[in-house]
């Protein structure tokens, strides 16, 4: 019976808001602080931005034919906060849910399973200039009001939610490194905005509980499980550090409810603990979500750091190989490259085995059912005269990871489903359009900036296949 992969699987791919949707001010949509951000002289590879996108906003339904035609059984898109709420709160805009509602019901109407993420990285500029964003627990009540409006409307249409797209990966970008909004660059800061991420995690999944009673929900964590350099007791003892910081200080929060006790004692000592109210403790503890959603990359690998050491350094931003900085903190570990795997032209570690052990961790530590949110290969693509992608590197890689999934399965793990990203190529956040991941080629063409045709490349039939095999069991 843990034979392969289970009837009803779901095969989806993803996408998020801000980097497919385009019609960045259209229909009462106020701005993110994405939309300003990317604006700013040097913060984007070529100071790329989602202003068009790929027009998914006007396209939707040209790109779910191409799903329904695929055969997919669930699509993942993100909703936009200042869609709905042009100042991040205040009065509902209609047309921002209406194009949701629309969306989803076209979804359905081909038997495509939607999966809603409530939060991807979109912040209404508005609460950032009010209060500071996820710097004020104000945030708390705002995020619920937002999220129960979209639980009270779609409670019936939607079966699958993802609360925070990457919590770990977004806010360690925006208040560690300075490279995603509000560009901050302080500890304390980051875990004080952080600790506010739980708690509004927390309470949405709490109004869920009772606002839609069948549905699941659980949040996007970006997984890159760790390696030790060596077995040098130093670089286990980094590995370990590793594990605690960049991994169960969210998951273990997530799942229980709780920081764990070494990483939180750590930071008591150097000052950068986030303030833990009096309820707090309460509120996390009723944030235990039904699934852990998991994007998968890459693993990284740790070595010993001493206190004079690295420290954080952002990614390579450009695809030229072999360009990515050591990253670290100093006292606690730093990252090193892994001889024994291949990596993406963005130094990204291609390992498939790692997909299969993390997804063995997460299930033995915290018993739940694992959802895989996001994988994928950005890369170069090529497009060759006849409208042709070929893209064997993409398949390749997809082939190896969806292999890893089912091993995982009969080593036991309660795996619902695998996500490609992205279905369309779309807006790489920091890496421009560049920066391909779709099974879907998008032409932008330099001399017709608005003509984004939609191509199949040798990857959209390849994982057609899959699906109609159930994974080739
Ligand atoms: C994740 C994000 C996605 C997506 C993906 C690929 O971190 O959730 O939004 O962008 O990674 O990353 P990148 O575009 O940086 O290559």
């Amino acid at each position: 019976e843990l034979d392969g992969f289970p009837q009803g699987f779901l095969w989806g791919a993803a996408s998020a808001a801000y980097q497919a949707e385009g019609a960045w001010n259209v229909d009462g949509k106020g701005p993110s602080i994405w939309d300003g951000f990317c604006k700013q002289p040097g913060r984007t590879f070529q100071g790329s931005n989602g202003d068009v996108a790929v027009d998914h906003y006007h396209r939707f339904r040209e790109d779910i034919a191409l799903m329904a035609e695929m055969g997919l059984k669930a699509y993942r898109f993100s909703v936009s906060w200042p869609r709905l709420y042009p100042d991040g709160r205040g009065p509902l805009n209609e047309a921002g849910l209406a194009f949701y509602e629309k969306l989803i019901d076209t979804l359905r109407a081909h038997d495509i399973e939607p999966i809603l993420t409530l939060y991807h990285w979109d912040l209404p500029q508005a609460l950032q200039d009010d209060y500071g964003g996820w710097e004020s627990r104000r945030i708390v009540a705002d995020f619920e009001r937002y999220c129960v409006t979209l639980f009270r409307r779609l409670a019936g249409k939607v079966r699958f939610w993802v609360s925070l797209n990457e919590q770990n990966y977004n806010l360690t970008n925006a208040y560690q490194l300075g490279t995603h909004p509000p560009g901050v660059r302080n500890r304390k800061r980051f875990f004080q905005a952080n600790h506010h991420a739980f708690l509004a995690n927390a309470g949405a999944i709490a109004a869920f509980r009772d606002l839609v009673p069948d549905g699941l929900i659980g949040p996007s964590f970006a997984y890159s499980p760790a390696y030790p350099a060596s077995p040098d007791p130093r670089d286990m003892l980094a590995f370990e550090n590793a594990e605690e910081f960049t991994n169960h200080w969210w998951l273990d929060t997530y799942c229980l409810g709780r920081y764990p006790g070494a990483a939180l004692a750590y930071l008591r000592k150097t000052g950068e603990a986030p303030e833990i109210l009096p309820g707090d403790r309460d509120l996390l503890a009723q944030g235990r979500p039904d699934f852990i959603g998991i994007n998968y990359y890459q693993t990284l690998t740790y070595a010993d750091n001493p206190p004079d050491g690295e420290t954080m350094r952002g990614i390579n931003t450009t695809g030229e190989k072999g360009t990515t900085p050591a990253s670290g903190v100093p006292g606690l570990y730093k990252t090193r490259p892994n001889p024994h795997v291949e990596t993406t032209n963005w130094d990204w570690a291609i390992d498939p085995t790692g997909l299969r052990l993390g997804l063995r961790r997460l299930s033995s530590r915290y018993g739940l059912p694992i959802l895989i949110t996001e994988n994928g290969l950005g890369e170069f693509d090529r497009l060759e005269r006849g409208d042709l992608i070929h893209d064997d590197y993409r398949i390749a890689y997809l082939k190896d990871h969806i292999a890893a999934c089912r091993e995982a399965i009969t080593d036991g793990v309660d795996l619902l489903g695998y996500c490609v990203w992205s279905f369309t190529d779309i807006l790489s956040w920091l890496n421009g359009y560049q920066k391909r991941y779709g099974l879907v080629y998008v032409d932008r063409d330099e001399r017709d900036p608005k003509d984004l045709r939609r191509i199949r490349k040798d990857s959209y039939f390849w994982y057609q296949k899959i699906i109609k095999d159930n994974g080739g069991n």
